[in-house]
This record gives structure tokens, sequence and C-alpha cells, in this order.
């Protein structure tokens, strides 16, 4: 009898361990079911994370808050740093600057848009810095540098909505992340996700005494959806030099009913890596004149009118580049010296 009772409660907790299990691993409480796949699926975390792809991912989202992200960052400028070294770092990133969790589904697709030239410096710190950054946050992303070829004037907006169609042509992405190439976050909690108005991450820099320049500033980094983005006609094609692109992107939000969002002036922190004003980059003289006719232009120039000749299409270790002629201000072809293939 007394064997036979023993052998019942043995039965009875096995059966009780299988069923917490169960409940464990069928996701009843995500956070949990989080910590707890490690136990109930190997395969998932089993690696060091070599080779590692989304169809990896056990088809358990990846928490609503990174249980990986902290809060303040220390951003610091390694000498001697190669791209070399970051890739060792980031060995989960693939061809093109792609990632995406490895042991959970990503919750949110984002894609970061760089407008670029001659920053090469820049860049490799920015890579250092961003790539972990964004693995932490668990995010499935992939990193575009918009590069200006040639040497006529830049055109940081224009650039932008390069970036824009080029990246939505083969990814659904649900978020964009505009993105200067000399700015280093410095808050784990400033999350590189859309809401539901577009969003202003870069709201507190050293260079501004880590506060807003003016309540409409808009420049450095922002986050919008594809809709918000096509809702406003994208960026303006025409503002070439330096200035005034940003306050017209900021009345754009406005213009067509959306508003400014952002995130707690401790969270929106960023370091701007010094640099001069780069050569053809000259202060664009016209942008007071041209934002004060904002409201009139924002339809007429944007997405709906932007023109540029694909380059090349490199799918670099930790970012694609995508080298384009954006022409000048008389077209793409009046200026053949513009662009050196
Ligand atoms: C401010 C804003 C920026 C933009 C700009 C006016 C900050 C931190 N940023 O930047 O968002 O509104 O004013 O146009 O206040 N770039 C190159 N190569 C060049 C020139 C520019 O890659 O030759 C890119 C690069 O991503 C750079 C960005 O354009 O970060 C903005 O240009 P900037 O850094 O020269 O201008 P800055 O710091 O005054
Ligand atoms: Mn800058």
């Amino acid at each position: 009898m007394i064997f036979i009772k023993t052998k019942l409660r043995i039965t009875c907790l096995f059966l009780f361990i299988q069923l917490a299990a169960l409940l464990l691993c069928k996701g009843y409480q995500k956070k949990v079911t989080y910590i707890f796949q490690i136990f109930c699926e190997p395969d998932a975390t089993s690696s060091s994370g070599l080779n590692h792809t989304a169809s990896d991912s056990n088809g358990t989202y990846c928490p609503g808050t990174s249980i990986l992200t902290g809060g303040p960052l220390v951003v610091n400028f390694p000498s001697g740093l190669i791209l070399a070294d970051v890739e060792k770092k980031n060995p989960l990133v693939t061809p093109g600057g792609c990632y995406s969790p490895p042991d959970c589904e990503a919750r949110h697709r984002t894609a970061i848009i760089i407008p670029y030239r001659h920053r090469e410096n820049h860049l490799k710190y920015l890579l250092y810095h961003l790539h972990p950054f964004l693995q932490r946050q668990q995010l499935s992303y992939q990193i575009y540098i918009i590069n200006q070829a040639g040497n006529h004037t830049f055109n940081r907006a224009k650039l932008m909505n390069v970036g824009f169609r080029e990246a939505m042509k083969k990814e659904d992405w649900d978020c964009l992340i505009f993105h200067d190439v000399d700015l280093i976050p410095e808050d784990d909690r400033n999350s590189y996700t859309c809401d539901s108005n577009p969003k202003h991450a870069a709201i507190a820099m050293d260079k501004f005494g880590y506060g807003l320049p003016y309540s409409m500033y808009f420049g450095g980094v922002i986050a919008l959806t594809p809709l918000h983005y096509l809702k406003m006609n994208g960026f303006p094609n025409n503002y070439w030099g330096w200035g005034g692109e940003d306050d017209d992107i900021a009345f754009r939000v406005l213009l067509t009913g959306m508003k400014v969002v952002r995130p707690k002036l401790q969270v929106g922190r960023y370091k701007m890596i010094r640099h001069t004003l780069d050569q053809g980059n000259a202060i664009n003289q016209n942008r007071f004149e041209m934002l004060s006719k904002a409201r009139q232009t924002w339809r007429l120039d944007g997405m709906n009118t932007v023109e540029y000749e694909l380059i090349t299409q490199q799918y670099m270790p930790l970012y694609t580049n995508i080298t384009v002629n954006i022409g000048t201000q008389d077209g793409l072809h009046s200026h053949l010296s513009a662009v050196k293939k």
C-alpha cells in the first residue's frame, strides 16, 4: 500500500512538472516564456549565435520591452578602431548591415537611413555604437548609407527621399529612422521604433547643451512610418546646401495634420562628433525664403517628383551602400561633372 502511494505521488509530481513546463512553453506570459524558452527550445539559444537568421526564431515574439536594454550609455571613441573590429563584435549582422534577433520574433522592423558623403571616420564610430544599441532593442533592422556621388552641393533631404524609396523596394519596413552620421545615442531607452505621429528622437544634444535649440527643431534623428512619410509627400528635394530642410520637414508634419512627438529629455540624448562645415555643403542662403513657401510647396515637391540615378548598391558587411546621382538644381544631367562613376 505504502509502495503504491509513493508511486502515485511520484507520478503526480511528474505530471505537475510536465504541466508547468507546458504552460510556460506555450507562452501564457510572454516575458516568462522568453526566459524559459532557453530551457524549452535548446536550439534557439544553443550556439554562440553564428548563422542565426530570422527563421531560427521560434515564432515567439520578443518581449514588449527588451530585457537587454539599460539606461544611460557611456559613449567612447576608441582610437585605432577599424571596421573589422566592429564586424567581429557583431557576428550576427549579415551582409548589408542586416540583423534579426536570433531567439525571438522581432516586434519591429526598422530601416536606418543615413544621408552621407565623405564621413568615413564618423560612420565607423556610428556603426560601432549603433549595431549593439539596435541589437539590445531586439529590432529587425538594416542600415542604409545613401551616398551622394560627385562633388556638387550636398542635399540631405533629397538623399533621404532616395533612401525611403530604395529601402521600401525590397522590404516592408514599419519604421524608418532618418539619422545623421555624426550623432551617437546616449541612452538605451531611446527606442528606434515609430509612434502614431512622427517622432523627433535627437532632442537633447551635447552641442545644444542637452536641450532643444528651439521648439520647432526637428533635425538630427527622426522616426516616421511609411504612412507618415507618404502623407507629407516625403521631404523637399530642392534644399541644396546646409540648413532649412529640417524645418521644412517639420512644417510638412504640421501642414498634413500630424504632430511631432518626442521622448523624455533624459532619453533623447546624443553626442555629436565635432566637425566643421564640409566642402560642398555651403549654407543655403535661400532657406528662409523657401521656408516661407512651405505651405504651397509640400504638395508640388517631394516623393512625387524625386528623380535620381542609382549608381551602385553594395551589401557591405555592416551596411548597405547606395551610391546615387541626385544631380543639381538644374536637373539630373545638366552637370556631367557632378557624377564620377
Ligand atoms: C544640423 C542638423 C542636421 C541638419 C543640418 C542642416 C544637428 C545635430 N543636425 O547638422 O540634422 O538639419 O543641421 O542641414 O543639429 N553630411 C555628409 N557629408 C557632407 C555633409 C553632410 O555626410 O558633406 C550628412 C551627415 O549625415 C551629417 C548630416 O548630413 O551628419 C548633416 O550635416 P552636418 O553634420 O554638416 O550639419 P550639422 O551638424 O549642422
Ligand atoms: Mn553634424
